[in-house]
Order: structure tokens, then sequence, then C-alpha cells
């Protein structure tokens, strides 16, 4: 298991709509441990593939709060029902480092997805677990969380990223 980088707004890859993956073979397994190396060791709620650059529709999430991993694996997810109640969440993401703002979203969804043995699987979900589900699978559209802010509050966002971003290279 590998930790990767994690890429950061702004990164045109972070804009790409990611493709279904066909099978989950060793590739994909392999994929799926290094991104969830990645994630724990960002201390992340979750993570696309796309934000350690690899355009396929692949999550992994773990909400466990405590030592017990519980992580979880999402290939293809679709969402098959979503709620028409919404519910507001504080969201951060990893590619938007250290950046938090309130988005609302439906509250409950359901969401149909193969797990990490390519098995099809049903998943009803709530709760922090429904806004994260949502958050990822927004990546696998090239959206990000800023994306539903005011124009204003998105692009003084991303002028601090990429003035923090320019301050790293030496020339
Ligand atoms: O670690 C994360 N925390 C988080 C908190 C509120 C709503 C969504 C998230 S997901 C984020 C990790 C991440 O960027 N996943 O794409
Ligand atoms: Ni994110």
């Amino acid at each position: 298991m590998t930790v990767k980088t994690i890429l950061t707004e702004p990164n045109p890859l972070l804009r790409q709509i990611s493709k279904p993956v066909e099978s989950v073979g060793a590739e994909e397994k392999k994929l799926m441990d290094d991104m969830l190396d990645t994630m724990y060791s960002a201390n992340g709620i979750g993570l696309a593939a796309i934000q350690i650059g690899i355009p396929k529709r692949i999550i992994v999430m773990d909400l466990s709060k405590n030592e017990k991993k519980e992580p979880r694996y999402f290939v293809n997810p679709i969402i098959k029902n979503r709620d028409i109640k919404k519910s507001t969440y504080e969201e951060g993401c990893l590619s938007v480092p250290n950046q938090f703002a309130e988005v609302a979203r439906p509250k409950e969804c359901e969401v149909e997805y193969l797990d990490y043995y390519g098995n099809k699987k049903i998943l009803k979900a709530q709760g922090l677990l429904a806004t994260c589900i949502q958050h990822e699978m927004d990546h696998l559209e090239g959206i990000l969380f800023i994306d539903y802010l005011s124009k204003l509050k998105k692009s003084m966002i991303i002028k601090k990223l990429s003035k923090a971003k320019s301050t790293r290279i030496v020339v």
C-alpha cells in the first residue's frame, strides 16, 4: 500500500469526469488499497480516485471515529433515490485544504455500487454517510463543494489556494 499525493484546487484533473470501471480486478484493488492509505494518512473520511489523479469511478470512505477501521469501497456508484429534504453540513475537502463551508444536500439517498469484491450492493445512507457519499460522487463528475458557494466566496477560496501554491514553487 502506498500513500499518494492528493491533488489540490486549482488543478484541471479535478474537473475531469471519471470513467466507469469495467471489472474490479487486481489493478482496481491495488488502487483502492492505495486510496485508503492516502485517505488515512491525510485524516480524511473519504477519497475519490481522481483526487490522486486517476479518473476512475472509485471511492473509498471510513467514517469510524475509534481505532477500529471500517473501510468502505464504492465502485461505479449510482444514486437511485434522493430525499427532497435537505440537510446542511459544514464540509471540507482534501483537495481544497483548510477551507470549510456549509453545503445543503439531500438528507438521505440510496446508492447502488460494486464493493471491493465486485459484488453489487445497495446502501441506504443518511446523516454524515449521505453527505460524504454525495460529496465523493461529485468528485466523479469534476464537482467540488466550493462550486455550491457564492461566486465571491468561491473565487476568494481559489485565490487563497493559488497563492499558497505559488509560494511553494521555488524559482
Ligand atoms: O475528510 C473529509 N471530510 C468531509 C467533511 C464533511 C463533508 C465531506 C467530507 S469529505 C472529506 C474528504 C474528501 O475530500 N473527500 O473527497
Ligand atoms: Ni473532497
